[in-house]
């Protein structure tokens, strides 16, 4: 496997409200990069990213899962997340890596609950952001909502560089504001012909450009001027005011796709190596003493840890981001949060279960490796003895809580290691034994949440568990959740179904 190095590598995560596409977008690019010969779907349950068995029962993304394509001499890591706030945990960890979010629309919905919420974290990281509004072939899309909406919500920084002819079922072509360019796709999809942009669509083609280039120029007061000088600017221009705009998080280029058609997935993918920020440009991670960690290519290794995962046949498997120097296979790294030392035996790039061995990986890389023994989640390793810590990520606090019992001795006995897995992988988990309830209690971010738990520590842990609602010693419910709605027990030992969980 190809060796990139920082100018060439591009961490991207797909964001977006439930069902937007992003799985399907994953899906695509892996096919357009010629990883996959044949484009998997979230119906049939065999798409790369969706592998868990969670995932194909629910037909939703549970988990955060990185792929990555080879394309152009560009390495591009994505990591696919999930839509539903409840696995929010699994959303801002890989945000905090990415060098840019690609936050997704379904044309059909407009701005979505689920994506405001997502917003509030890009937004407080200031990264990079791309809105690709999806679903443009469906027969509901409707392409001037859904702008205007992104427009109500997000402001005028959101520019559009492309727009769709035809949206609906005849959708079939782009108009490229940046190119300035018609892509016309065959009827089902794949790869477009570039032509001219048709007569008719020039007065608005010519418009929107403008905009676009107006947007871009202000960013930069070589830019400006030019822009006055010339009133207009060339595509490398353009080029490099959409660069600096999107590193300052000014600016969010506004592009149009079908990702189940595969249209617009190539043009987004060269925009992302072209235009979009590499990691060796964004603002340095800060360590918990307020140090700069400035991104260095030939400093020494430095990894910092966003996700941790319990594969139950392989054991722990630790996701980083390589922030310095070299990673290579077998080096010793010193934990400097745990003050242990720990040996990289296996260096991986990851395709959703597939394990990619490699012998390097350089600064802006993302990696995985397994079997660490005292490295956490928000860890950071150094190959040299360092203090430094970087910043962790701030998971969101618990929002809903019940009692968790096993209901044997033997499951009793292993309760509380379980759950201590079960947080390491989602740190939005927590457990605590309450000396005041004389109860176990089990924090998670609401109802889906605690159903997810239960499956995993069922199906992954042979667990059998039930959850009960927090009693005070008094006999009397703490709460009255009506929101927060709570498994009952015999339900859930009856039925053993998902789908059949009843709420009380
Ligand atoms: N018509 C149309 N359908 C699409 C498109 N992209 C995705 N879909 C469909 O939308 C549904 C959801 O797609 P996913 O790729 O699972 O969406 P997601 O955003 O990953 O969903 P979660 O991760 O569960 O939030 C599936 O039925 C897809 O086939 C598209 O471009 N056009
Ligand atoms: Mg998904």
């Amino acid at each position: 496997m190809q060796v990139f190095d920082e100018k060439h590598i591009r961490n991207i995560v797909l964001v977006g409200g439930a069902k937007s596409g992003k799985t399907t977008l994953a899906e695509t690019m892996l096919f357009e990069a010629k990883v996959i010969n044949r484009r998997g779907s979230v119906e049939q349950k065999n798409t790369v990213s969706d592998f868990h068995e969670l995932e194909h029962e629910r037909g939703i993304s549970v988990y955060a899962t990185p792929l990555h394509t080879e394309w152009r001499d560009y390495k591009i890591n994505i990591i696919d997340t999930p839509g539903l706030d409840d696995f929010i945990g699994e959303i801002i960890a890989p945000l905090r890596v990415a060098d840019t979010a690609v936050m997704l629309f379904n044309a059909q919905h407009g701005v979505e609950v689920g994506t405001e919420l997502v917003w509030q974290h890009v937004d407080r990281y200031r990264k990079p952001v791309i809105f690709a509004i999806n679903q443009l072939d469906h027969p509901k899309a409707d392409f001037e909502m859904t702008y205007n909406s992104i427009r109500d919500h997000f402001g005028s920084n959101a520019v559009l560089m492309q727009y769709p002819l035809n949206p609906g079922e005849g959708f079939n072509a782009i108009i490229d504001l940046l190119k300035m360019v018609m892509y016309k796709y065959p009827a089902d999809g794949g790869k477009p012909e570039k032509l001219p942009i048709p007569e008719n669509e020039l007065q608005t083609a010519n418009e929107l450009h403008n905009i676009l280039v107006e947007k871009a120029a202000e960013n930069d007061e070589s830019l400006m001027e030019l822009y006055f000088e010339k009133g207009n600017l060339d595509e490398d221009e353009l080029k490099k005011g959409l660069h600096i705009g999107m590193l300052h998080h000014e600016l969010f280029p506004v592009m149009c796709i079908s990702a189940l058609k595969n249209m617009g997935s190539g043009r987004l993918m060269g925009f992302i190596d072209n235009v979009a920020p590499g990691s060796n440009e964004l603002k340095p991670e800060i360590s918990e003493d307020g140090t700069e960690v400035n991104f260095s290519v030939t400093g020494p290794a430095i990894i910092f840890v966003y996700r941790t995962e319990h594969e139950a046949n392989l054991g722990k498997l630790t996701y980083f981001k390589v922030l310095s120097g070299e990673l290579k296979k077998g080096m010793q790294l010193k934990n400097s949060n745990t003050h242990t030392v720990e040996t990289i035996n296996q260096l991986y790039v990851m395709d959703g279960h597939n394990r990619n061995p490699v012998d390097v990986l350089k600064a802006g890389d993302i990696g995985a490796t397994l079997k660490l023994k005292n490295t956490d989640t928000n860890h950071t390793l150094h190959a040299l003895t360092s203090e430094l810590k970087i910043t962790p990520i701030d998971f969101p606090k618990p929002r809903m809580t019940v009692v968790i019992k096993a209901n044997n001795k033997k499951d009793d006995e292993r309760l509380g290691e379980v759950l201590k897995k079960i947080h390491e992988q989602d740190p939005t988990i927590e457990y605590e034994q309450s000396r005041e309830l004389k109860q176990l209690l089990l924090h998670c971010q609401g109802e889906l949440h605690l159903i997810t738990t239960k499956w995993t520590m069922e199906k992954v842990y042979g667990m059998d568990i039930s959850f009960d609602k927090p009693k005070s010693h008094t006999g009397k419910p703490l709460q009255e959740p009506p929101t927060l709605p709570i498994v009952t027990k015999n339900k859930v030992a009856v039925q053993g179904s998902l789908e059949k969980y009843t709420c009380v």
